[in-house]
């Protein structure tokens, strides 16, 4: 059935993409000429080969790329089925029949004794669009459930939904990521993807070397903050007071684009008397930014006669984060930095699949393409695709925090694929607690993961290299990671594990097992859709190095269908590379200002918890750690948590670098060796989120929600810092 889901033999290796981040990165595997069985258990099959062609990355690979096979190696990794035995209470190797028995029996059974919402799903961002398809198809077809969200909700969730407000729908980035490199000036708030996606910053540099200008927004002095023309930096969680302060002074200094308001926005009249509010003075008191670098960022803003806004999870990780993204997008559409070439707002998605796995209904209140659940004619179609009646289509479930807060109370049995919640949940303690008070845990993944621990069954899943499936990168475009390896025996595709189990409850013809047979079905899913699919196919991936969604079947030839703006760039006139450059996606084509006021965060320091602490990531850890732990040469890199303070904060403390230092919150207490820098605030904190243990940051979170998103307050929370251990008399005490 499908030509790409054989193992490549070809000396020349398998062109394929990254399993970790969202820019996705093309990479070759090469085979490695003497894997035999027994070096199988130590090293897997593959290496890493450039792939200079890929336009994104253009050959350049960050460590973790570079070093992924050596997840592929079975030590790393689960190759067997687990249950847990009433007599041991241990995971023990069993058959995948006797697996996959107990996890539909006990499926059936919840649904049966509590009803089919006692039944949770919990998927992930780094998915192949056919498994997130799949799994959402799963929990509303086999189950019945409405309970189903995934770890995406943690991630990009307040930008979609300020995207989706502002401009009718939500692709991360609306052009090709090479267009920042031509922009005039690129603000970044609160992203460092001099961390978070090194390749990227080639662009950054080719836009500095260019005469271009780049503004970094992040309370810490990062590596990719080093590479500014400006840092301002804001007490976490003020981004939106900023952004209104920025609008304030376009409006002051007379840098408005009437011409472009009048003709291609709604909602000026409100959006301009909600920001008239914030004064310099003001925006000055609340974020810690000066009246002087802000008339400084209003300058190199609008000199240029092309700009863009990008952020990431800095500001959105926030209860305030959906109106700070707004109050982003509001200062483009006001200064006319919008749906023209080489100027807009865009988020950086952040997982493999983070942008296709938000699309394609995994999500608690969506159906494949992008569509609404509580849409009549939405489940209409995909109804009509299923082929079952719309009216057993469940409607909307709980976001991912809530439903994690929920196992144990209202939900009884969950199925976890693709995420660590146990780690990289907020207040995670509490979720950890949450997920052993289940009835029943079944966890499809590669390795014994922190969560995975808790399963009373665990399935052992195919990965990356050894499977075929697309994904859709930051820029919405839809690419093909191939089969460049088999997998080791005695594991199986998630595919497969949602066929076995669908099989058990009566669905098998729904759910097939070849990814580019479900591929098919998801363009079908998604045809009239804001995410149009339908007219992307695997050999038309292939050809074209990704596809740029929307795409709809029996639309123009790729050349024609890329706009004259696209075609003028030359790399990628494959589906739709630049939206909005005619109209937006809105009923009337313009792009909606939203009135946003600043408000504080969920959680303002005091007396008792005097600092705010954010969190975040640093280059050789991917997430909860649950892949990049299991690799020698990222350990190596960054072997372990540790807080980030400032010299004064230290002074007062009377704490230095390596010192073990206990952090409270009113969640709890982590304990992480300090590590003293000038390049934070004095009055912020920072850790590094992908640990597990004493060092969990999650810890710590407030899973205070934003009203919109239901993104929790991942980026501020209050805490305080004690000594955790005595500290040596003899030391050399200086700064
Ligand atoms: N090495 C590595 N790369 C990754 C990942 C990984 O785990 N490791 N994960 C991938 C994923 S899923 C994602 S979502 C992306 C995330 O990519 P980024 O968003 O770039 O990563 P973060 O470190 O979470 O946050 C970015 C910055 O926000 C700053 N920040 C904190 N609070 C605030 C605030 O209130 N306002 C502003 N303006 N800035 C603030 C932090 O100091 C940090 O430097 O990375 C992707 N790439
Ligand atoms: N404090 C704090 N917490 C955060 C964040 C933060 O900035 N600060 N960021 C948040 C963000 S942006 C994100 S995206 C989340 C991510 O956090 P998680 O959801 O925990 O993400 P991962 O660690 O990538 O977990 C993916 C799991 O799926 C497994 N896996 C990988 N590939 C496959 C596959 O093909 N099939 C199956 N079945 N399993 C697979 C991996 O082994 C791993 O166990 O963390 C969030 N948590
Ligand atoms: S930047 Fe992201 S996609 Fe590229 S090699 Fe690194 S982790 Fe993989
Ligand atoms: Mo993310």
């Amino acid at each position: 059935m499908c030509a790409n889901s054989t193992a490549s033999s070809a000396a020349s290796g398998t062109d394929t993409h990254c399993p970790y981040c969202a820019l996705q990165c093309g990479m070759t595997l090469i085979p490695l000429p003497d894997s035999n069985e027994t070096h199988a258990a130590t090293r897997a099959g593959v290496e890493v080969a450039e792939r200079p062609s890929f336009p994104v990355n253009r050959g350049a690979l960050c460590g973790k790329g570079r070093t992924a096979p050596a997840v592929l190696a079975r030590q790393a990794r689960l190759t067997q089925p687990l249950v847990r035995r009433r007599s041991s209470d241990e995971l023990e190797p069993a058959t995948w029949e006797e697996a996959l028995d107990l996890v539909a029996t006990a499926l059936d059974q919840t649904r049966i004794t509590h009803g089919p919402d006692a039944v949770g799903v919990f998927g992930g961002g780094g998915l192949t669009n056919e498994k997130a398809y799949a799994l959402g198809k799963f929990a509303r077809l086999a189950l019945g459930t409405s309970q189903i969200d995934y770890n995406g909700r943690f991630c990009m969730s307040s930008a979609a939904a300020a995207g989706t407000r502002a401009f009718g729908v939500d692709r991360g980035l609306p052009f090709p990521l090479s267009d920042v490199a031509r922009t005039g000036c690129l603000i970044l708030v609160g992203s460092n993807p001099a961390e978070t996606m090194p390749p990227a910053m080639r662009y950054l540099k080719e836009l500095r070397d260019g005469g271009g200008t780049l503004i970094v927004v992040d309370p810490r002095r990062t590596r990719t903050a080093k590479q500014a023309t400006l840092h301002l930096a804001p007490r976490p969680g003020t981004d939106l007071a900023l952004a209104l302060g920025l609008l304030h002074l376009v409006v002051a200094e007379g840098r408005l684009d009437q011409d472009f308001i009048d003709s291609r926005t709604t909602g000026w009249t409100e959006a301009h008397s909600a920001a008239m509010a914030y004064r310099p003075d003001l925006v000055e008191h609340i974020t810690g930014v000066s009246e002087r670098e802000l008339r400084q960022a209003v300058r190199l803003f609008c000199d240029p006669e092309h700009a863009m806004v990008l952020t990431a999870r800095g500001p959105e990780q926030q209860s305030n984060g959906t109106d700070a993204v707004s109050a982003w997008i509001n200062l483009c559409l006001a200064t006319g930095r919008a749906g023209r070439p080489l100027s807009g707002y865009g988020c950086l998605t952040g997982q493999g699949n983070g942008q296709g796995g938000r699309e394609h209904g995994q999500k608690a209140d969506q159906l494949p393409g992008y569509r609404k659940l509580d849409d009549p004619l939405a489940r209409a179609h995909v109804a009509r695709v299923w082929g079952v009646d719309a009216e057993t289509l469940p409607g909307p479930g709980r976001s991912a925090y809530e439903l994690l807060d929920a196992l144990g109370g209202d939900i009884r049995t969950l199925l976890l694929m693709g995420s660590n919640p146990v780690v990289s949940g907020p207040s995670a303690a509490h979720v950890e607690q949450r997920l052993r008070a289940l009835d029943f845990l079944a966890v499809c993944d590669v390795v014994l993961s922190e969560s995975a621990q808790h399963a009373d069954v665990v399935l052992p899943v195919a990965q990356w290299a050894e499977e075929t499936g697309t994904t859709t990168n930051l820029e919405g475009r839809v690419l093909l990671r191939r089969k460049a390896a088999d997998p080791p025996a005695g594991v199986r595709t998630d595919l497969d594990v949602l066929n076995g189990l669908a099989a058990r409850l009566g669905w098998e013809q729904s759910f097939p097992t070849d990814a580019e047979e479900v591929f098919s079905e998801l363009g079908r899913a998604s045809a009239g859709g804001p995410a149009d699919y339908s007219g992307i196919t695997y050999a038309r991936i292939a050809a074209e190095d990704g596809v740029f969604w929307p795409c709809p079947e029996g639309g123009a030839e790729p050349a024609e269908t890329g706009t004259a703006a696209g075609a003028e760039a030359g790399a990628c006139t494959a589906g739709t590379p630049r939206l909005f450059l005619d109209r937006f996606a809105t009923p009337d084509g313009r792009a909606r200002f939203v009135a946003v006021m600043h408000r504080p965060t969920a959680e303002e320091p005091d007396a008792d918890y005097p600092l705010r602490l954010t969190t975040g990531r640093v280059q050789a850890q991917y997430q909860s750690g649950a892949q990049t732990r299991r690799v020698d040469a990222l350990n190596k890199a960054a072997p372990g948590p540790f807080v980030e303070l400032h010299p004064r904060l230290a002074l007062q403390l009377g704490a230095e670098s390596g010192d073990r230092l206990a952090i409270v919150s009113r969640r709890g207490r982590a304990v992480a060796p300090a590590r003293v820098t000038r390049g934070i605030r004095p009055d912020t904190v920072f850790m590094p989120f992908h640990w597990y243990g004493e060092g969990r940051a999650n810890t710590l979170t407030n899973p205070a929600l934003d009203p919109t998103s239901r993104m929790p307050e991942f980026k501020t929370c209050a805490v305080r810092i004690e000594l955790a251990a005595p500290v040596s008399q003899d030391r050399n005490r200086k700064h």
